[in-house]
């Protein structure tokens, strides 16, 4: 009884405060960056945020929806057509200039097109390598999507604004990886401090992204 009162007290006096970190991926220009991934690592003592093990993308009209996935190492990402024709899953690690790394280790599975008043053809996979992978279809050779399986609790996609809130980070040192389809090498991580009232930041990176075209009128994730 007496032990674990005193660890329970060691605990709480070795715990850094946690706060909020505010994220800002500036592009090449200084424009804020979306579609961008920020990963940050942080050595000091503290709650961890609960794993991401699950996510669904949809195939809805010729598009991977969401466009980029961001989940943690072991998770299992479903798929589902919703479009009235089939289309393939093609899964596999991505390397540099947005290329599969060993097509020969992808995974392929086809997704019957959906009949109207039925569920829709679905599958899935476990991700248990960290890093990105890219998401493509043979016979739709311009629907490209992306996943990020993180290797860090801390993970999330950027808004429009290239704005990212990361919560319950221990006060201290943080070091913060950018991940974006478009970048042509990994830039070099960044060590950022986050006081214990919270922290914003903006991180410059040398990625140029290809304007982004959207049908008018169609949001960007579909949702
Ligand atoms: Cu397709």
């Amino acid at each position: 009884m007496r032990v674990t009162l005193i660890c329970a007290l060691m605990g709480a006096a070795f715990a850094a405060q946690a706060a909020d970190l505010t994220i800002t991926v500036l592009d090449r220009t200084g424009k804020p960056l979306p579609d961008a991934v920020v990963l940050v690592d942080s050595s000091a003592q503290g709650a961890r945020p609960a794993p991401v093990l699950d996510a669904t993308i949809s195939q809805e009209k010729l598009r991977f929806v969401p466009a980029v996935t961001v989940v943690s190492l072991g998770a299992k990402v479903s798929f589902n057509n919703l479009d009235s024709w089939d289309h393939h899953v093609i899964l596999g690690v991505m390397g540099a200039g947005g290329v599969y790394v060993d097509p020969g280790q992808n995974t392929q599975f086809r997704l019957a097109g959906r009949v109207a008043g039925k569920p829709p053809a679905t599958d899935s996979k476990v991700l248990n390598q960290p890093g990105a992978y890219l998401l493509g279809c043979h016979i739709h050779s311009s629907m490209k999507g992306h996943i990020v399986v993180a290797d860090t609790p801390w993970a999330k996609l950027v808004g429009e604004d290239g704005k990212v809130v990361l919560p319950g980070l221990p006060e201290g040192p943080a070091r913060v990886r950018i991940w974006h389809a478009e970048q042509l090498v990994e830039g070099a991580p960044v060590t950022v401090q986050v006081a214990a009232s919270g922290s914003a930041v903006s991180i410059p990176t040398q990625i140029s992204p290809a304007r982004r075209k959207r049908p008018a009128g169609e949001t960007p994730y579909g949702s």
